[in-house]
């Protein structure tokens, strides 16, 4: 995890582009800077220069520029080299540089081994270096904007000033502790209890913040179910805006699942469109239901799609489905095809949604109802992007600080635990920054990031 060698990568995505960059980092990058060019690189210039192979023939025509460590991105020498974008050539230069920089050792990157090195080189935070891998990653406007946000150090901010209010909370009573009789005394003083109030208030807005910058990275699996011919198929083409899914009046038309990507609201959601259950001796169609609960159970949000002419009662299927949804999954019933009815206010429970997946009716609601159930609030100036990892913390945090309210209140000889419950709920949010991070951990967050970053 912690190698010195000097490495090597392609930057950029593969492919055929103008440019592609190849990306060099190590302690000491000035004898390969050397080799390769034959003369002494001028940091943060821009070097127009040709890179040749060992029988003097011309390479590349490339621009380099030399970033002297610690001032880099990895807080190493950082040798940059952009050449022209084809997938050949920019394995030839990285060849070259690999057979120039043997002496030194050069060797290829690992994933995220850049980004890695300027963690831990002390040029960014965790946080920081997870929202580099998400500002690649994002699947929208809002979260190229929280990712950069985070990238700023907005999110390290927050959890920094948190963390700095608990720590003062934590001297004042830990400097009481020698003097226990001056506990009960100590809590009024000190407004502890009010300190406390006002750190749990602020972690609520962080979860709060976090939640929401947790659908925006990951987006939201909607699994679309219901028997067969109800219009899944047609909803999903309705959603997506195009003719994705196969639509015909035979039930049983879905076989595989069909998935596509939509945003709603800036929101990325993940739809799934598939095969209608039911019992069938089609052994294809069985192998497709099969995959439709696969689905199911891995679902943020189901929709459970029923036909309004449709005289079968949708009862059981409906129980059947609630019993294989994951935790914290939610169900939407959904009643399509309203434009055939004489008058659709008279169908269904109160609270299933009227839709036509054929004339458009009520889609736009679903589209509300989604978003409401998956408890999006619309996206908050500032918000960040957070993950599964830091929602943890957050939570985790919190519940210490629960604790430590009581022993906050209850005053007698509860002072120690009181410091300590407020250590722990410390430590786990300097895990979000990677203060206090184990290390294997860190490989795992790491070893997520594609090469060359
Ligand atoms: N009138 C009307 N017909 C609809 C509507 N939605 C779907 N249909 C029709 O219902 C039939 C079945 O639609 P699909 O979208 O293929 O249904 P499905 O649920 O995907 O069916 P399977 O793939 O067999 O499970 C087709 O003939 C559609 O044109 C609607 O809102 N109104
Ligand atoms: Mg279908």
């Amino acid at each position: 995890m912690t190698r010195k060698l000097p490495i090597i990568a392609v930057a950029t995505a593969p492919g055929r582009a103008g440019v592609g960059v190849v990306r060099i980092s190590g302690q000491n990058l000035i004898a390969l800077a050397s080799a390769l060019f034959q003369k002494k690189l001028s940091p943060r210039q821009a070097n127009l220069l040709t890179l040749f192979d060992e029988h003097g023939h011309a390479i590349d025509q490339l621009i380099a520029i030399y970033f002297a460590g610690p001032a880099s991105f990895t807080g190493e020498d950082v040798l940059e080299l952009q050449c022209h974008g084809g997938p050949e050539l920019l394995e030839l230069v990285v060849k070259r540089c690999l057979a120039l920089g043997k002496a030194e050792g050069l060797v290829i990157a690992e994933p995220g081994e850049f980004t890695l090195r300027a963690y831990l080189n002390g040029k960014i935070d965790l946080t920081q270096a997870e929202a580099i891998a998400d500002l690649i990653d994002a699947q929208s406007e809002a979260a190229v904007r929280g990712a950069a946000r985070s990238l700023q150090g907005a999110f390290s901010d927050d959890i920094n000033n948190l963390i700095e209010e608990i720590t003062q909370l934590r001297i004042l009573v830990e400097s009481t502790l020698d003097f226990p009789e001056e506990e009960i005394e100590f809590l009024e003083n000190a407004q502890a209890r009010q300190r406390l109030a006002a750190v749990k208030e602020k972690l609520n807005t962080l979860r709060a913040g976090a939640k929401q910058g947790k659908i925006l990275r990951n987006g939201i699996q909607l699994v679309l179910a219901g028997a067969p011919n109800v219009g899944k198929s047609s909803l999903l083409n309705r959603l997506a805006g195009e003719e994705v899914a196969i639509v015909t009046p035979i039930a049983g038309t879905t076989r595989d699942r069909v998935k596509e990507s939509i945003t709603i609201d800036g929101v990325p959601m993940h739809i799934i469109d598939t095969a209608g259950l039911r019992d069938t001796a089609d052994l294809v169609e069985a192998k497709g239901i099969e995959r439709s609960w696969d689905s199911i159970r891995l679902a943020d949000l189901v929709i459970f799609l029923t036909d309004a002419q449709s005289s079968d009662q949708p009862d059981d299927l409906k129980a059947q489905i609630l019993q294989e949804l994951p935790p914290k999954c939610a169900v939407l019933e959904v009643i399509n095809k309203v434009d055939l009815l004489q008058d659709p206010h008279k169908s269904g429970s109160s609270e299933a949604l009227l839709i036509s997946a054929k004339t458009g009716m009520g889609i736009d609601q679903l589209k509300r109802r989604i978003l409401e159930t998956v408890g999006w609030d619309g996206l908050q100036e500032g918000a960040i992007l957070a993950r599964r990892r830091h929602l943890d913390c957050i939570e985790r945090a919190s519940e210490h600080i629960e604790k430590s309210e009581q022993f906050a209140v209850n005053g007698n000889n509860s002072l120690e635990l009181f410091a300590e419950e407020l250590s722990l709920a410390q430590k786990h949010l300097g895990e979000i920054t990677g203060k206090l991070l184990p290390d294997d951990l860190l490989g795992k967050i790491f070893s997520q990031f594609c090469i060359g970053k």
